[in-house]
């Protein structure tokens, strides 16, 4: 399938039903009076998110959504039917823009999101709505509201969670191909990837998306070659894959070029942590690899990996890179989502008074669980027979309780300490007012 990130789209929501005139004739029935129904509700025109669409190629065939209008009110106090709303589906990803191309409306990003981008037309009141103690044969009815008409620019951003940027030829392609199960077409001439390309990379725990981005080269940032406009994918990934060939002469003058390219596009890709690959290290001579290397780290200014695409050289000390880059891009997201949702308010008188009682209550013995767990492993050394592990077991048993006393002293012991007890020393109890007069005067 071809792919597409860019689409315009003429968008019409369905207009209103009219109202209706009618009045009540029937047999035996005086004064019938009016009778018209009201008009249906047009469709409003929806954008849906879904996740097994990952093009927007669907829109280059078709350009014009239309929802339908609603139907017209009808006699004996008939609403119309209400129109059928258009449902764009788009990929994760896609932002949705005004004609202008600039002007942000949504952002499409999460799955199974939907937004209403224009709103069906009310319909209009049929006669029957009309009528009144002043006015008992209303002969008007009111028209449906128009229809809402607009151009929409649909932007898609691929979702990847880290992208790779390189020269035309740098082995982009190789490399996507070797680490995951995407096919990408390889060939030894420039801009042999037109278009950006995913896979899913697997790495120890980690599984994450990669993108394989067309090749940019001097002045793309002004449309030379394929431009920068495949950049946009690279906006969201969590960090960059900077490949260069190994077999070229001027590395670090490569690496320079490179990124004033993503420096003149901007959007933040800039500050994006980058890993720097020393590609093809397979066909780089001994002697000059060390002075290839030299040069590039002084350029960037941190290591720089040698990998090799074809011969796997390095490949999973570079993946792992990756993969922390990602996954610490991922703690964070999940603590800002977490910090960010406030407690929801209880809503209901019903709520608020369970509240308290559905509070989680943990069990005394949950708190001392470190102390236990020792014991529960001399347990099991001791079904197991293993000697060793008992005596270890044992002792760390020990510790714990020790340690546990510490945190907690006997409260018999602290208790005696501070207060006197049994009655003797109690201090005796202050006398009231009433007791003190009645002892000075000598009752009792
Ligand atoms: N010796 C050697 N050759 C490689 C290596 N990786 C890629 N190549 C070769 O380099 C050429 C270009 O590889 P691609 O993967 O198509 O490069 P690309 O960066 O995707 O290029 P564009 O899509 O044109 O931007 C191919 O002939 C590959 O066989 C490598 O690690 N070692
Ligand atoms: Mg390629």
């Amino acid at each position: 399938m071809r792919f597409l990130d860019v689409a315009k789209v003429y968008a019409q929501s369905g207009a209103g039903g009219n109202g209706c005139i009618a009045f009540r004739r029937e047999k035996f029935i005086e004064y019938g009076g009016p009778y018209g129904g009201d008009g249906g509700r047009g469709g409003d025109v929806i954008v849906e998110a879904v996740e097994n669409l990952n093009t927007l190629i669907d829109f280059r065939f078709q350009q014009h959504v239309k929802a339908q209008s609603g139907e017209g009110g009808k006699g004996k106090v008939m609403t119309g039917a209400n129109g059928d709303d258009a449902v764009m589906k788009v990929p994760v990803g896609t932002e949705i823009y005004e004609e202008d191309g600039e002007s942000l409306i949504i952002d499409m990003a999460t799955p199974g999101m939907r937004f209403r981008l224009l709103k069906g037309g009310n319909g209009g009141f049929g006669n029957y709505h009309f009528k009144s103690a002043t006015n008992q044969a209303p002969e008007f009815a009111l028209p449906g509201l128009p229809a809402e008409e607009r151009i929409f620019i649909l932007k898609l951003k691929l979702i990847a969670d880290a992208g790779l940027i390189g020269m035309p030829n740098a082995g982009k392609s190789t490399f996507l191909s070797r680490v995951s199960a995407a096919r990408p077409k390889i060939a030894d001439y420039p801009f042999t990837t037109l278009e950006p390309q995913l896979g899913v990379v697997k790495i120890d725990e980690t599984d994450f998306v990669l993108a394989d981005l067309p090749g940019l080269i001097e002045g793309a940032h002004e449309g030379v070659g394929l431009g920068d406009r495949f950049l946009g994918h690279a906006e969201r990934c969590a960090s960059i894959l900077h490949l260069i060939d190994g077999t070229g002469d001027a590395v670090a003058k490569t690496y320079k070029t490179i990124r004033a390219e993503l420096e003149a596009y901007g959007n933040g890709l800039e500050d994006k942590p980058e890993i720097v690959a020393l590609n093809k290290v397979d066909a780089i001579p001994e002697k000059d690899l060390a002075k290839k290397r030299a040069a590039l780290e002084k350029a960037c200014g941190h290591k720089v990996h040698v990998i090799s695409g074809v011969a796997g050289t390095g490949i999973n000390t570079v993946l792992r890179a990756m993969a922390h880059e990602i996954n610490q891009r991922r703690i964070r997201q999940a603590e800002e989502r977490h910090y960010a949702t406030p407690a929801r308010a209880p809503r209901t008188r019903y709520e608020r008074q369970t509240v308290n009682y559905k509070a989680p209550v943990v069990a005394k013995a949950r708190l001392t669980e470190e102390v236990k767990t020792p014991v529960a492993k001399v347990a099991k050394a001791k079904k197991a027979g293993a000697k060793e592990g008992l005596r270890l077991a044992k002792a760390k048993a020990a510790k714990a309780k020790l340690a546990e006393e510490k945190i907690r002293p006997k409260a018999k012991t602290a208790k005696s300490k501070s207060r006197p007890v049994g009655r003797a020393k109690a201090k005796p109890k202050a006398l009231s007012r009433t007791a003190k007069r009645a002892r000075k005067s000598g009752r009792r």
